[in-house]
């Protein structure tokens, strides 16, 4: 199939390096269900003979109006460029038939929220929780030094490779900042408000400091072993919650060293707010933990 003929949007320098023919793949079993589709496990045949085990996300031909394709491709367009241990690694892009296909490397135990629920008791306090925690905000350190936000900073966004190693996924809402490192969304869409910052929800405006809210948040799910934010609250009440100065509560397993971080990550200022080099730093210095 000529490269012409693909629906992809993506530089002919790039689609070289990234396009997966189709019978490469070898798909297996579901893993889950993504935003626009299945995501499957699925064995790749790479050009020198090897067989590699993948994840593929697929964008199904159901869900492929224009806005979906070119979020879908904005996703891999984005990850094309990241190369991180704490980030999940794009590998390429395919079609079949039905879908457009996102080829990730795979990350076999799954999202961080699932782990936490499923298997709390490999999760403690002391250990696992604090190591998880360095490398989510040593991933978020890189993306915001490559000037990207993530703005979907959330335990269900975070993958377990190991039990000792966790990587960002889901790019789906990442941008690039603008010189004055803010990006400002124009229109609202699927937001996750209980994870946003108050001059996201109010103004639109996502920095660096926003993902370290939705970190701080992130890390209350992790202490609360995947409990929700704000239970059943709807948006606009945590809304009016927040802008009363109210926060979420100290979860149980949490110290009080480590709930005073998450409230610096919830001060009303961004620039008050830690930054993700800061917040590396305190969670490997908790444990002696070295990347
Ligand atoms: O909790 P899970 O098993 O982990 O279910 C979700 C599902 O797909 C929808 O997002 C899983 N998933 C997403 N990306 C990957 C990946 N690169 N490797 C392994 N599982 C993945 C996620």
């Amino acid at each position: 199939r000529s490269m012409q003929s693909l629906p992809f949007s993506l530089p002919p320098e790039s689609m070289t390096q990234v396009f997966i023919p189709k019978d490469n793949l070898i798909m297996k079993n579901v893993l889950g269900e993504g935003e626009f589709g299945a995501v499957y496990r699925a064995f790749y045949q790479t050009g020198d003979g090897r067989e590699v085990e993948v994840a593929v996300k697929t964008l199904h031909r159901e869900h492929m109006n224009a806005n979906n394709r070119s979020e879908f491709i904005k996703e891999a367009e984005l990850m094309m460029g990241l190369n991180h241990h704490c980030i999940v690694k794009l590998i390429g892009l395919s079609q079949d038939d039905n879908n457009l296909l996102m080829v990730q490397e795979l990350v076999p135990l799954g999202s961080l929220l699932q782990f936490l629920l499923l298997h709390p008791s490999q999760a403690s306090p002391e250990y696992e929780l604090p190591v998880w925690a360095s490398q989510i905000a040593l991933g978020m350190e890189y993306l915001d030094k490559n000037k990207f936000v993530h703005r979907d900073l959330a335990a269900r966004n975070i993958l377990l490779a190991t039990r000792h190693q966790a990587k960002i996924s889901d790019f789906g809402l990442s941008r690039v900042t603008n010189d004055k490192d803010y990006y400002r969304a124009t229109k609202g869409g699927r937001w996750p408000i209980k994870w946003y910052a108050p001059e996201s929800y109010n103004y639109g405006q996502f920095s660096s400091a926003s993902d370290v809210w939705s970190f701080g948040v992130t890390l209350w799910e992790m202490f609360s072993y995947g409990a929700q934010p704000f239970c059943e609250m709807k948006g606009a009440d945590v809304i009016a919650l927040i802008d009363r100065g109210e926060r979420l509560p100290k979860p149980d397993a949490c110290s009080e060293e480590v709930y005073q971080l998450m409230e610096k990550c919830w001060h009303h200022q961004p620039r008050d707010r830690p930054t993700f080099t800061e917040l590396a730093e305190f969670f490997a210095s908790l444990n002696n933990y070295v990347n």
